[in-house]
């Protein structure tokens, strides 16, 4: 059986190797169990002085071996802070204004890809499949190919890909494009993202061609995950302080891609056009903060404050709390375990490449009395999944409404759209993804 080589920013730590977190590990576990599998990248650590001799670092749990290299401090604040985060993530989530460009960040930016294919190189073989992730790495299969690598390479982009009139307004987008030709096999999330990459690819006469390979969960595990929290005490003591008020729930990390904002605003017009709901529903948003050193996320985190506050102070009563919200993590199956215990989800980015919480929360649900999600036609999992309530993310006044129709919905009508969005949770999950990603890439020719 032919190896699978997978290159990620980050390797997960060794802790949550058994029980990965974030949304890109929950989905390749799945991936790699079929397969003799080398996971290479960023080991999360940071090193000091210039990185000139870093070590490698590896060991092997079961089928993986984990390979993984230190950044400099100067690395960590170009490559991952600067130019992934700091430029990519605003304008792959549409938002150019948010860019802080950097020409210095651009070029570590550059040097880190190189660094990556310098030092995975050498650990290649012949018939390995290498499958790079998502937009800290666009150029790292060019400089593979630079360095004469003849394996097969493909490419998955978790997160959108905007319009070319967007795009351009990065200073390297036509270079970073055509070093995605590098690729064999070329992924994206949605229909709408290969057809953005595509254009740009026509516009600037690359002959390459992205292909849409939706990703998904673990569906079964997450439902048993749902079913064994029912047991934890936590739950038992929400259930007891909600003394029978519907639960509307939301988890996103703190990213103003998520649209948090704009959603509270959503519930606060809520509680203002349906009074009838004040002291009589609890709100739990779970929140936790993410790349807290980056200055748009420092401010979405005072104005996140801000609104709550605000929200709480102007309904509140003093047995009563409008939102309750934590900036913490919480366990994975705590969180499994609430989802099936709320009425209604909140899942509104105003971007998003899929949205993992959206399949998530469908395969939580009891099928006897299954809750409402209420989803963005943003984010990329609002493609199959018709059946929940959509709404345009940035209107209040349509959360308002949908949250409203949530809660009022008879229990058949919900049970008939659960149905349908369960089937498609079930239909396209985390193994399919990397299945059909997988297959495609063993079907290219070596040259
Ligand atoms: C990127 C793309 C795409 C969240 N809070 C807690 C917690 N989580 C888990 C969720 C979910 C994951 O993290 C988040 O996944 P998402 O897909 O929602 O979002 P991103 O992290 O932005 O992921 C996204 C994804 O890659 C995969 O391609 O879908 O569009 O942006 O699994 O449950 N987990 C725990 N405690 C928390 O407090 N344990």
């Amino acid at each position: 059986m032919q190896r699978l080589v997978i290159v990620s920013n980050r390797v997960p730590a060794v802790r949550d190797r058994k029980q990965p977190a974030g949304g890109l590990a929950v989905a390749l576990r799945a991936a790699i169990q079929d397969h003799p599998c080398l996971w290479f990248g960023w080991s999360g650590h940071q090193i000091g002085g210039d990185g000139a001799d870093r070590p490698l670092g590896v060991d092997t749990l079961g089928n993986v071996t984990y390979a993984t290299i230190g950044l400099t401090q100067k690395e960590y604040n170009g490559f991952y802070q600067g130019y992934s985060n700091g430029i990519l993530w605003p304008l792959c989530h549409y938002r150019a204004g948010l860019m802080n460009y950097s020409r210095h960040d651009q070029q570590i930016y550059a040097s880190v890809n190189t660094l990556f294919a310098t030092r995975l190189a050498p650990l290649l073989e012949q018939d390995d499949m290498v499958w790079v992730h998502d937009y800290h790495l666009f150029p790292m299969g060019k400089a593979l190919r630079d360095l004469k690598v003849k394996a097969r390479i493909g490419f998955f982009l978790h997160i959108p890909f905007p319009p070319w009139s967007l795009m351009r307004s990065l200073p390297e987008a036509s270079a970073l494009l055509r070093a995605l030709r590098a690729y064999d096999v070329i992924g994206v999330q949605t229909e709408d993202d290969a057809r953005n990459m595509n254009e740009a690819f026509s516009v600037l006469g690359i002959p390459a061609r992205a292909r849409v390979f939706p990703i998904g969960i673990d569906p079964d595990s997450f439902a048993s995950c749902a079913r064994a929290g029912q047991t934890l005490p936590q739950v038992q003591r929400l259930q007891q302080d909600l003394r029978g008020m519907p639960l509307i729930i939301g988890v996103d990390r703190m990213d103003y891609s998520k649209g948090l904002p704009e959603r509270l605003r959503g519930y606060d017009t809520f509680l203002k056009r349906y009074p009838e709901y004040r002291g009589k529903v609890a709100y739990l948003q779970i929140t936790p903060v993410s790349r807290g050193s980056v200055p748009e996320y420092q401010s979405l985190r005072a104005e996140l404050d801000q609104i709550v506050g605000h929200i709480n102070g102007t309904y509140g009563e003093f047995d009563w709390t409008p939102v309750r919200y934590l900036t913490h993590p919480l366990p994975r199956e705590l969180l499994a375990a609430f989802f099936q215990i709320s009425s209604a989800a909140l899942v509104t980015p105003l971007r998003d490449g899929m949205n993992l919480v959206a399949k998530e929360y469908v395969a939580a649900q009891r099928p006897d009395n299954p809750g409402m999600l209420v989803l963005s036609r943003f984010a990329g999992a609002a493609a199959d999944m018709e059946d929940a309530l959509l709404v345009n993310p940035h209107d209040s006044d349509e959360i308002a409404t949908a949250l409203h129709k949530a809660l009022s919905m008879s229990g058949s009508e919900r049970r008939v759209r659960w149905e349908r969005l369960r089937s498609e949770v079930w239909r396209v999950t985390a193994a399919s993804w990397a299945r059909s990603f997988i297959a495609a890439l063993s079907e290219v020719r070596t040259a």
